[in-house]
C-alpha cells in the first residue's frame, strides 16, 4: 500500500516553498571561504570548504540539496561532534525546507494510519505529555567511505566524513505510538520529513520500520542535539533518532508518521538502500547481489584520529596514537593497532565509555622502529566479536564499508 500525501500540510504553502527552494544557495547564506579546498583521497575528490548557517566551512559534496562532510580531524578533538562541524546529508533538490516552514505551531506532528486515535502535535506538546530521555549515539551514512571503493561505485563520493556522534534527546517513539493506539495487524511505520520532491515523478523521502522494532524503547524524537536545539540542517525542529542504524532512518523535520497494515514498498525502501543478502553486504567486485534485503545496523569501524594520511611523525619518539571505534550497538570490546601489516597488533587502551551507542575513544603510544614509511592499521571487535575485514568488502552502492583503514605516516629522523 503506498500511502496518500494528498493531505499534506505542506500542500498549502508549496507555491512559496518552491519559490523559496529556487534562492535556495544565496538564502542559505552558504559562504565559500576565498574557496578553501580540500582533496579527498580519490579521483576527483578536491571540494571546495564552505560555511552553511550554524556550520563550521565543511566539505561540500553537493549545492542541491546541501551535501557536507565533516573534515576528518574533527574526529582527533573528542568523542562527541560539535554541532557546527556535523555531517549534512540529503535527497531532494527542495531540501532543507525553509526555516518559516518549520518554526512554531505551523509545524505540526501528525500521528495517522492504522491508529485508534491519530494526533496531531506541536513539538512544544512532546515535552510536555511524554517523559523525555537521551542517548548518545553515532549517526552515520550508509554510503560513507563510499569514494574509497575499488572499482568506483555511483553516488556521493564521500570520504569517512560522512558520520558524527552526539548526544540526542527527545522523547521515544514508543511512547508516542501508544498514546495513538496501534491497532493490531499493524505492519510498518512510516516516517516522513517535511521535504517534498521537487518534481513529480520523484519519490518523496519517507523510510519505513518494522512495527516491533518502531516500539523498541531505544528509538527517539529528538529536539536536542548536544544540549542545543537540532541545528536547521540536522533535522530542526524534530528528528528520528535509530541508535546503531545507518543514518537513512533518522528522518530529519520528522512531520508526519503513518502506521500502515500491509508491507509499505516505497522508492526508499526499495529499489533503494538495500544490500546484498549475505551475512558481510557484499557481493564479487562488478556482481550484482541475488538477493537484497533493507540496510539496517552498523557494522564495526576504527579509525586513527591523531595522525593524518601521510603525514610526518618524529622517529625515536613516543607518539600517542589516537582514535575512535563504534558499531551497530553492542558496544567495543577491543581495539588492536599494528605498525607491520599485520604481522603483529598490539591493544590500544580504551576511553571512556559514552554508551554502547558512542564513539569509542581509544589511544596508544607508540615509537617508530625505524625511519622511512610505515603503514598503521587499527582494528576494532566488538562484544559480539565481529570485527573489521582486511581486505575490503564490495557491494555495487558503496554501503557498510567498514574495511581497516591503512594510514601511512613518513617517520622523520
Ligand atoms: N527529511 C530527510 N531526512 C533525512 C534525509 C533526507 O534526505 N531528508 N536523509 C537521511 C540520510 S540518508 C542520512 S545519512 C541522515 C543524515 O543526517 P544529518 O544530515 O543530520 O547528518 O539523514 C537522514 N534523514
Ligand atoms: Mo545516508
Amino acid at each position: 500500500m503506498q500511502p496518500s500525501h494528498a493531505p499534506s500540510p505542506a500542500r498549502a504553502t508549496r507555491r512559496r516553498f518552491l519559490a523559496s527552494t529556487l534562492a535556495m544557495g544565496a538564502a542559505m547564506g552558504a559562504r565559500a571561504w576565498g574557496r578553501e579546498t580540500v582533496e579527498l583521497p580519490f579521483e576527483n575528490g578536491a571540494r571546495d570548504l564552505v560555511a552553511y548557517p550554524q556550520k563550521r566551512p565543511l566539505i561540500r559534496l553537493t549545492t542541491r540539496p546541501p551535501q557536507l562532510e565533516t573534515p576528518f580531524a574533527v574526529f582527533g578533538e573528542g568523542p562527541i561532534t560539535p554541532n557546527d562541524a556535523f555531517f549534512v546529508r540529503y535527497h531532494l533538490a527542495g531540501s532543507p525546507p525553509p526555516r518559516e516552514a518549520l518554526e512554531g505551531p505551523a509545524f505540526q506532528l501528525a500521528v495517522e494510519g492504522h491508529v485508534q486515535s491519530p494526533l496531531a502535535l506541536a513539538v512544544a506538546d512532546l515535552a510536555r505529555r511524554f517523559d523525555t530521555t537521551s542517548v548518545v549515539a553515532v549517526n552515520q551514512c550508509s554510503g560513507n567511505g563510499r569514494g574509497l571503493f575499488r572499482p568506483r561505485v555511483p553516488g556521493g563520493q564521500m570520504g569517512n566524513g560522512a558520520m558524527g556522534c552526539a548526544r540526542w534527546e527527545g522523547v521515544r517513539l514508543a511512547d508516542v505510538l501508544k498514546a495513538a493506539g496501534v491497532k493490531p495487524g499493524a505492519r510498518h511505520v512510516l516516517l516522513d520529513g517535511l521535504d517534498k520532491p521537487p518534481a513529480p515523478g520523484i519519490p518523496d523521502f519517507v523510510k519505513a520500520l518494522d512495527i516491533d522494532q518502531a516500539l523498541d524503547p531505544e528509538i527517539l524524537l529528538a529536539t536536542r542535539m548536544n544540549g542545543e536545539p537540532l541545528p536547521w540542517l540536522n533535522g530542526y525542529p524534530l528528528r528520528v533518532v535509530v541508535p546503531g542504524h545507518y543514518g537513512t532512518y533518522w528522518i530529519k523535520h520528522l512531520h508526519r508518521i503513518t502506521v500502515v497494515d500491509a508491507d509499505f514498498k516505497g522508492y526508499w525502501m526499495d529499489p533503494a538502500y538495500r544490500i546484498p543478502d549475505d551475512p558481510c553486504a557484499h557481493v564479487e567486485p562488478g556482481t550484482k547481489p541475488r538477493r537484497t534485503v533493507p540496510i539496517t545496523r552498523f557494522n564495526v569501524r576504527s579509525f586513527i584520529t591523531s595522525v593524518a594520511d601521510g603525514s610526518p611523525v618524529p622517529a625515536a619518539r613516543t607518539t600517542l596514537l589516537k582514535g575512535i571505534a563504534f558499531d551497530g550497538g553492542s558496544g567495543i570490546r577491543e581495539v588492536v593497532v599494528s605498525d607491520d601489516e599485520g604481522r603483529t597488533w598490539r591493544a590500544a587502551e580504551l576511553g571512556r565509555d559514552h554508551g554502547r551507542h558512542a564513539f569509542r575513544e581509544w589511544s596508544l603510544p607508540w615509537t617508530p622502529p625505524a625511519v622511512g614509511e610505515r603503514t598503521l592499521w587499527a582494528r576494532a571487535t566488538n562484544r559480539l566479536g565481529q570485527s573489521q575485514p582486511i581486505e575490503p568488502l564490495w557491494n555495487p552502492a558503496g554501503y557498510m564499508r567498514n574495511v581497516v583503514e591503512p594510514v601511512k605516516v613518513k617517520v622523520t629522523a
